[in-house]
């Protein structure tokens, strides 16, 4: 029988999307199933999956009857229906989900980096290098705004923070780093300080898998 409270995340362990609801579930402690989807073998555009999620991509989270596609909308799911990572005020709620509609036009250009320097060699350098620029000045947003702060929005983490990060993890990958911006650097460490952090390579399981979740 299918449990419909049991969350399900379907991603993958190289996908940045995919990491951003998993990071808030690992940091939440929740128990949830993970199915994998093998990008590689282009499983994402098969039928069953495409069922799923129109787009043919990750992460797809299901729960309670619904299917949830989109990695953000996905965050403020998980956030209205758990309470947690959620802020403190009406107006912050809406801050973070501000940083996070940014986050999509602008962190993305870090993702575009890694994925044309990591996935695809065979195209011109001349695309990454297109967006390499607008990846660095969403890099130097983010470590401007935390000046003088410990998170984006509010006194505590919220999605904003798991948002953000989560899409610009894989960013040596693309040769881009937090190495001169210090504001950026030490809301890292904070955020990997915090019970259930993990970087996607030892996050993401390779296969389906049960998480038990932590009390
Ligand atoms: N805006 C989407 C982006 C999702 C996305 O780009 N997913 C990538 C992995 S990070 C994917 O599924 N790529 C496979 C493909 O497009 O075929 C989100 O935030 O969820």
């Amino acid at each position: 029988m299918i449990d419909a409270e049991r969350l399900v995340l379907h991603g993958s362990f190289t996908s940045s999307s995919s990491y951003k609801p998993m990071l808030f579930l690992a940091l939440s402690g929740l128990p949830f199933s993970f199915r994998t989807v093998n990008l590689k073998n282009g499983v994402q555009k098969q039928p069953a999956h495409l069922a799923l999620n129109r787009y043919g991509q990750v992460p797809v989270l299901q729960h309670r009857g619904l299917t949830l596609v989109m990695s953000n909308t996905i965050l403020d799911y998980l956030a209205r229906a758990t309470g947690r990572f959620e802020a403190a005020s009406e107006q912050d709620k809406w801050h973070a989900r501000e940083w996070l509609s940014w986050e999509n036009d602008a962190i993305t250009n870090v993702a575009r980096v890694r994925h044309f320097a990591r996935f695809r060699p065979d195209v011109d350098p001349m695309i990454v290098n297109y967006f390499r620029p607008s990846a660095e000045a969403a890099l130097d947003t983010i470590d401007r705004s935390l000046e003088g702060r410990q998170w984006l929005v509010g006194e505590s983490c919220t999605i904003a923070d798991i948002g953000c990060w989560g899409r610009m993890v894989f960013m040596a990958e693309g040769g881009l780093s937090l190495d001169n911006r210090p504001n950026a650097r030490a809301w890292r460490d904070r955020l990997m300080a915090m019970p259930g952090f993990a970087l996607p390579y030892d996050l993401i399981p390779k296969k389906d898998t049960e998480i038990a979740g932590r009390s």
